[in-house]
């Protein structure tokens, strides 16, 4: 399970409704083009929380449908609504998933406790391994390196998705807890988290810059860090661009550039004005 995975964006139409043919091609552009190691589907960059239970269930099909054995998949499950989890969970396992990842429970300010609990059940309903999904910056949920024990001391619970930039937290886990999967979620930050041996990392640019994204993750196991770093940077100015055109909108225009039927985002995220779709092209044949 160690490396890079795209955490897959889908595409819809205007109506927002799945476009399966754009789906397929992003799929096959991320293993193709940038071959990566991975998907990770249904994450944030999926739009997982705003569609419904059965759009989740077409796109865990028609992935699974059009990589085969090819690469790893990784399909995120987590829900409010836990019977939902359970079915998602079940759902991907059914389809011989790799492993299971399910967010934090957010909204409510849940007790640690609960958050175990939602976890545990989640795991006692399904016979696959977990991943969790820690996303402070968008969940409001943050655990530490005890909290993180407990929820490790479940066998089923074989890593973390990291998408934070506390540092110390990240090598006090990967110095505790050497046999659990430990994957960066930031892509700017890709290089500061590989240095501190992780396993792998799960982003959203990767749909478009995996194959530096690959660079900087070997070369900073190989210990090539100046190489890495000059990696990192021009990454970084890429994310940067996409940063402040609107991230997700962005890189499926970028697709678009690249010949890949990426759709739209479904509301409430905004369409890219005509400003904003010049600026992504600009952002393409600069970077990619
Ligand atoms: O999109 C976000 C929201 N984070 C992603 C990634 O952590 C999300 C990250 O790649 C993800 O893996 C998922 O879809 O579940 C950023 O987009 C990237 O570093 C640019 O900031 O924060």
């Amino acid at each position: 399970m160690n490396g890079l995975y795209t955490a897959l964006m889908c595409s819809f139409d205007e109506q927002g409704n799945i476009n399966e043919k754009g789906l397929r091609e992003i799929v096959r552009y991320n293993i193709d083009v940038s071959k990566v190691d991975g998907l990770y589907v249904n994450g944030s960059t999926g739009e997982n929380f705003l569609i419904s239970t059965e759009a989740k269930k077409k796109i865990f099909d028609i992935v699974k449908d059009e990589v085969g054995d090819s690469v790893k998949l990784i399909g995120q499950v987590g829900a409010l609504n836990i019977d939902e989890a359970i079915e998602l969970a079940q759902y991907a396992t059914d389809l011989n998933y790799d492993a299971i990842s399910a967010v934090t429970p957010f909204y409510y300010k849940f007790e640690f406790e609960e958050i175990k609990d939602y976890y545990n059940t989640i795991l006692e309903n399904v016979d696959n391994d977990l991943i969790i999904y820690s996303i402070p910056a968008l969940t409001g949920v943050n655990m530490n390196l005890e909290q993180f024990g407990e929820l490790f001391q479940n066998e089923k619970v074989i890593g973390v998705k990291f998408t934070a930039p506390d540092f110390f937290l990240l090598e006090r886990l990967r110095h505790a807890y050497p046999n659990k999967l430990i994957y960066s979620g930031f892509d700017e930050m890709l290089l500061s988290a590989s240095v501190l041996n992780i396993d792998g990392a799960i982003g959203s640019t990767f749909n478009v810059n995996g194959q530096r994204a690959k660079q900087i993750f070997e070369l900073a196991q190989n210990g090539q860090i100046e190489e890495a770093r000059e990696v990192q940077k021009v990454t970084n100015d890429l994310i940067a661009e996409i940063l402040t055109n609107g991230l997700y909108q962005t890189i499926k225009e970028i697709l678009k550039y690249k010949g890949v039927d990426a759709g739209f985002c479904r509301k409430p995220m905004k369409t890219l004005k005509p400003e904003g779709l010049a600026k992504a092209r600009k952002i393409a044949e600069k970077y990619l």
